[in-house]
């Protein structure tokens, strides 16, 4: 059981309060905020939540009237903001929070991290990290439980999508007993997992389902079948008038081919690099290899930013995911 006691002393001593996660939000951290930031506010408090990159359109409807989540605009000033707590959700690293490091760098007030990740640098927070956690939504979720806040409609719809997308729809080995029983709650609580479900999972555009058949061109299977990797250049997205946001799940597509283990996935960056991204089923540890290239994530999922273009990226990187796998 983490300390909520010491978050519930530091939320009671505050009044602005300041939220944020890692860049390029995915659905556990941007849920984790929004649900976070309701329990804040029913208790009286100025929230706001300030991120380092927009909100993906797969998670608008989570904020349709973009009025609860903000985002440092590449060239413009950070927006002002001077909050006396601040709380970062579904990180705990200093690569992560990105355009946002060097405020939190600055930042002289208290601090507290709420994460499920392994890899942790020291944030000079107070730390609420439990790497057992299905997704940081699990945490807020207990933290709910524990400052014994009732569970708005909008928080559990949050909630949801947080543990949704971090377990695969409640699919993956993360998906444990808590997982379900906190769903349960959630829905008992509001939230509309046949609407969720519409919103996260039905709503491709022509242009994502014309890049990912550039993906399934490039499959390459190797070691057997049991890794499997893919490419997509920048110019790829650019050509089909995709959004680089929607490669997002494209690794998993790798990961249904019958007998794979592993896949890597390599996407081109308009700055000229390559994010890599890895998944595993088996003994294949991905974080430990992400972490090898300055990245990090989980054993079974993990990712990390490359200054070197795709085709570099891919001579560098799959030799050696390779050696380890066959
Ligand atoms: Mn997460």
């Amino acid at each position: 059981m983490l300390a909520w006691n010491e978050l519930e002393e530091r939320i009671n001593a505050a009044q602005k309060i300041l939220i944020t996660t890692h860049v390029r939000p995915d659905g556990d951290a941007l849920g984790s905020e929004l649900a976070l930031a309701d329990l804040l506010i029913a208790r009286g408090k100025q929230v706001e939540i300030l991120n380092s990159s927009p909100t993906p359109e797969r998670y608008h409807f989570l904020d349709p009237d973009f009025r609860r989540i903000q985002w440092i605009h590449p060239g413009s000033e950070t927006p002002k903001v001077d909050p006396d707590l601040f709380i970062v959700v579904d990180t705990g690293t200093w690569s992560q929070l990105a355009g946002l490091a060097p405020f939190v760098r600055s930042f002289q007030g208290p601090k507290v991290v709420i994460d499920h990740h392994v890899s942790q640098d020291d944030l000079g927070a107070l730390r609420l990290v439990d790497t057992s956690a299905a997704a940081a939504g699990m945490l807020i979720y207990q933290a709910y439980q524990a400052l014994k806040q009732p569970i708005s409609p909008e928080a559990a719809q949050a909630l949801f999508v947080a543990i949704a997308m971090d377990t695969g729809w409640m699919r993956h080995p993360n998906s444990t007993p808590a997982v379900y029983e906190a769903a349960a709650e959630l829905v008992r609580a509001g939230a509309k997992p046949h609407a969720i479900y519409r919103q996260l999972f039905e709503q491709n555009r022509a242009e994502r389902l014309q890049l990912m058949r550039v993906l399934y061109q490039r499959i390459d299977l190797r070691c057997g079948g049991t890794l499997a990797t893919s490419y997509i250049y920048w110019q790829d997205i650019m050509d089909v008038n995709a959004h680089p946001m929607e490669t997002e799940d494209f690794i998993n597509e790798l990961m249904s081919l019958r007998g794979v283990e592993v896949a890597v996935l390599f996407i081109g960056q308009l700055e000229g690099g390559t994010k890599v991204s890895f998944r595993s089923r088996g003994n294949f540890d991905c974080s430990k290899f992400a972490e090898t290239l300055g990245g990090g994530g989980h054993k079974a999922a993990a990712g990390a930013s490359l200054s070197d273009p795709v085709d570099q990226a891919r001579e560098r990187i799959l030799p050696a995911a390779e050696q380890f796998l066959c």
